[in-house]
């Protein structure tokens, strides 16, 4: 018989849960970066190893901390209802942070209303640390409410990573594999392609901005010259925002552009036109008809 079972990735923002989620799976599922609460989507990355016949529905969840806005309160939410969905749970811990009360908040107020669901913590970023380190967070890691195992590891460099893998394939329950195996997630296409142009905007903004900013696909399609026509948005909340995307004579959304197309590329495996627009909306963190729209429930 198979094993096949959901594991809830948790933990605060910028611990690694999408790195991790994306080296379990083999493939880039989640964005990354080094900006706190780059997730905003519960997202399902699949695991399959049909040889030995288990399955991993990883689940890569938003960071928790404390909500700001309607669209930090239905991350929570989401995370609330995914451990409670979950058969394993992951808790994340930044060993090159340390365990702080962030951490414990999240044992105490996640993890400890679920007895029943193992949790296992992953003490990420040990390749940061040196062997005095990793134990002392471990020890530190230990103390934390309701964590049944503990498993150092850096997500980043592999490192530690199959320990784990192996047991959570043997955690999840008896029953039948619930995705083809060649299946890898289920976020919709054009969700993953706005996920790799925000990327890029991360990666190139700062302070308040990285968290103002949303990106919708308005369009995908195919030209007579055979190049895959992308229109989409970026959003941002204030003109000065907006001004600041577009950098002194485009400059800016020309960079953006650029490296998203690549991006892009990359992942279709077909030269790309993108269309690129930015425009203010303003408090859209705060709009729930748009929240729902874009796929954040
Ligand atoms: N050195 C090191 N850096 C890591 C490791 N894992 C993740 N990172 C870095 O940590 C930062 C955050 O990684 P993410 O995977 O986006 O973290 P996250 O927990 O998903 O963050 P949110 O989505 O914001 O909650 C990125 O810059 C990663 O490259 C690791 O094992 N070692
Ligand atoms: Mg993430």
């Amino acid at each position: 018989m198979s094993r096949a079972g959901f594991v809830g990735v948790a933990g605060r923002p910028n611990a690694g849960k999408s790195t991790l989620v994306n080296e379990i799976v083999g493939l880039r599922v989640a964005i990354v970066s080094e900006r706190p609460q780059t997730t905003r989507r519960a997202i399902r990355g699949v695991a399959t190893d049909p040889d030995q016949g288990w399955q991993l529905v990883l689940t890569d969840l938003p960071g928790v901390q404390r909500p700001r806005d309607v669209l930090t309160e239905r991350m929570q939410r989401r995370v609330q209802r995914e451990i409670a969905d979950s058969d394993v749970v992951v808790f994340v811990v930044n060993g090159e942070e340390g365990v702080g009360p962030g951490d414990r908040f999240i044992a105490k107020a996640l993890l400890a209303a679920n007895r029943d669901t193992p949790v296992i913590c992953a003490v990420n970023k040990v390749d940061r640390l040196n062997n005095a380190e990793t134990a002392a967070v471990l020890a530190a890691a230990a103390e934390l409410d309701g964590v049944d195992e503990l498993f150092p590891l850096s997500a980043k460099t592999g490192a530690g990573l199959e320990p784990l893998i192996e047991r959570l394939a043997e955690l999840v329950p008896e029953g039948p594999l619930m995705y083809p195996p060649e299946q890898r997630s289920d976020q919709p296409s054009e969700v993953l392609l706005a996920e790799l142009i925000r990327e890029q905007v991360l990666l190139r903004t700062r302070d308040e901005l990285p968290h103002a900013v949303e990106v919708e696909i308005v369009e995908v399609g195919e030209r007579d010259d055979g190049l895959t026509e992308i229109e989409a948005q970026i959003w941002a909340e204030t003109d000065s925002q907006k001004g600041i995307l577009i950098g002194a004579g485009g400059a800016k959304i020309k960079e953006i552009g650029s490296a998203a197309r690549t991006e892009l590329e990359r992942e279709l495996g077909a030269r790309v036109f993108l269309d690129l627009n930015v425009r203010t909306r303003g408090k859209w963190r705060r709009d729930e008809g748009l929240l729902d729209r874009i796929g954040i429930e």
